[in-house]
């Protein structure tokens, strides 16, 4: 996991994919619900799903779902107990080596999950922190809705839009294979880039080879198998930006043998 701690160049803003439509929000529009009804793929309990509208984002290799979970007040009251409760790194794991000088993270971090995990951050192996109760409500809830269960959460605080996230794939050996990563989003509305690997580095890239997402309060994105193998993602500076937002990476980690 080392590569939470990774800076890369900001993300170039290029077209959508033709397959992807504007959302509400991009539109200048409340909340984000897309025209799509929900989509079922895995067996799960799925009581909460009825009232969902999901939007499907796909390219080659890109397969994600987006949905806003909780409405506002909901949104509102998770992200005061997340604010209040989360418990972020401090010191050299607060800290990251770039071409070996050391910088302070663009941003704050912090990992809770089940008993007995260990995973490798910054080059240490640590285990999360204990669930707190609001991290197993919004991970419950995004099993009800999806099916999928998840082990291990990462936690990214952005207190404005100065704060960002270079460019990076959630491709660890320590996740298992084929596993979706949910990233549950509250606070300020930002926008998150994917990018294919084949355009890396290439400027202008193929049409559709970047896809701008804006991750709203209250929001679900499933970020499914392959996207993770073919595509890179990134939540850019914007300066305009100037409330906090939370983002929560739930995920599923091998337990060590
Ligand atoms: O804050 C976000 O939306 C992105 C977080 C992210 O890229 C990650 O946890 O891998």
């Amino acid at each position: 996991m080392d590569r939470f701690l990774q800076k890369t160049a900001p993300g170039v803003l290029l077209g959508k994919t033709a397959k992807q439509k504007p959302t509400r929000e991009e539109a200048g529009e409340d909340g984000g619900m897309a025209e799509k009804r929900p989509r079922r793929e895995t067996p799960g309990d799925t009581s909460h799903q009825a009232g969902l509208s999901w939007r499907q984002i796909r390219g080659e290799g890109l397969n994600c779902d987006y949905t806003i979970l909780f409405g506002k007040a909901e949104a509102d009251k998770i992200f005061r107990e997340l604010e209040q409760d989360v418990e972020y790194f401090t010191g050299a794991l607060a800290r990251v080596q770039v071409f070996g000088k050391w910088h302070d993270v663009p941003r704050k971090q912090a990992t809770y999950g089940d008993a007995g995990l260990t995973y490798t951050f910054s080059g240490l192996t640590l285990s999360p922190k204990p669930w707190l109760p609001v991290l197993e409500r919004i991970r419950d809830r995004v099993s009800d809705v999806t099916g999928q269960t998840f082990n291990f959460v990462l936690v990214n605080r952005y207190k404005d839009g100065c704060d960002h996230i270079g460019e990076h794939r959630d491709d660890e050996r320590e996740l298992a294979s084929r596993s979706p990563i949910a990233s549950v989003s509250f606070g300020a509305c930002r926008d998150f880039f994917f990018r294919h690997k084949a355009s890396r580095g290439k400027p202008g890239g193929r049409p559709g080879d970047t896809v701008r997402l804006q991750l709203a309060h209250g929001s679900l994105l499933m970020m499914n198998h392959p996207t993770n193998t073919h595509w890179y993602h990134s939540l850019p500076v914007r300066k305009k930006v100037l409330a906090p937002r939370v983002n929560l990476t739930f995920r599923k980690i091998l337990p060590k043998k």
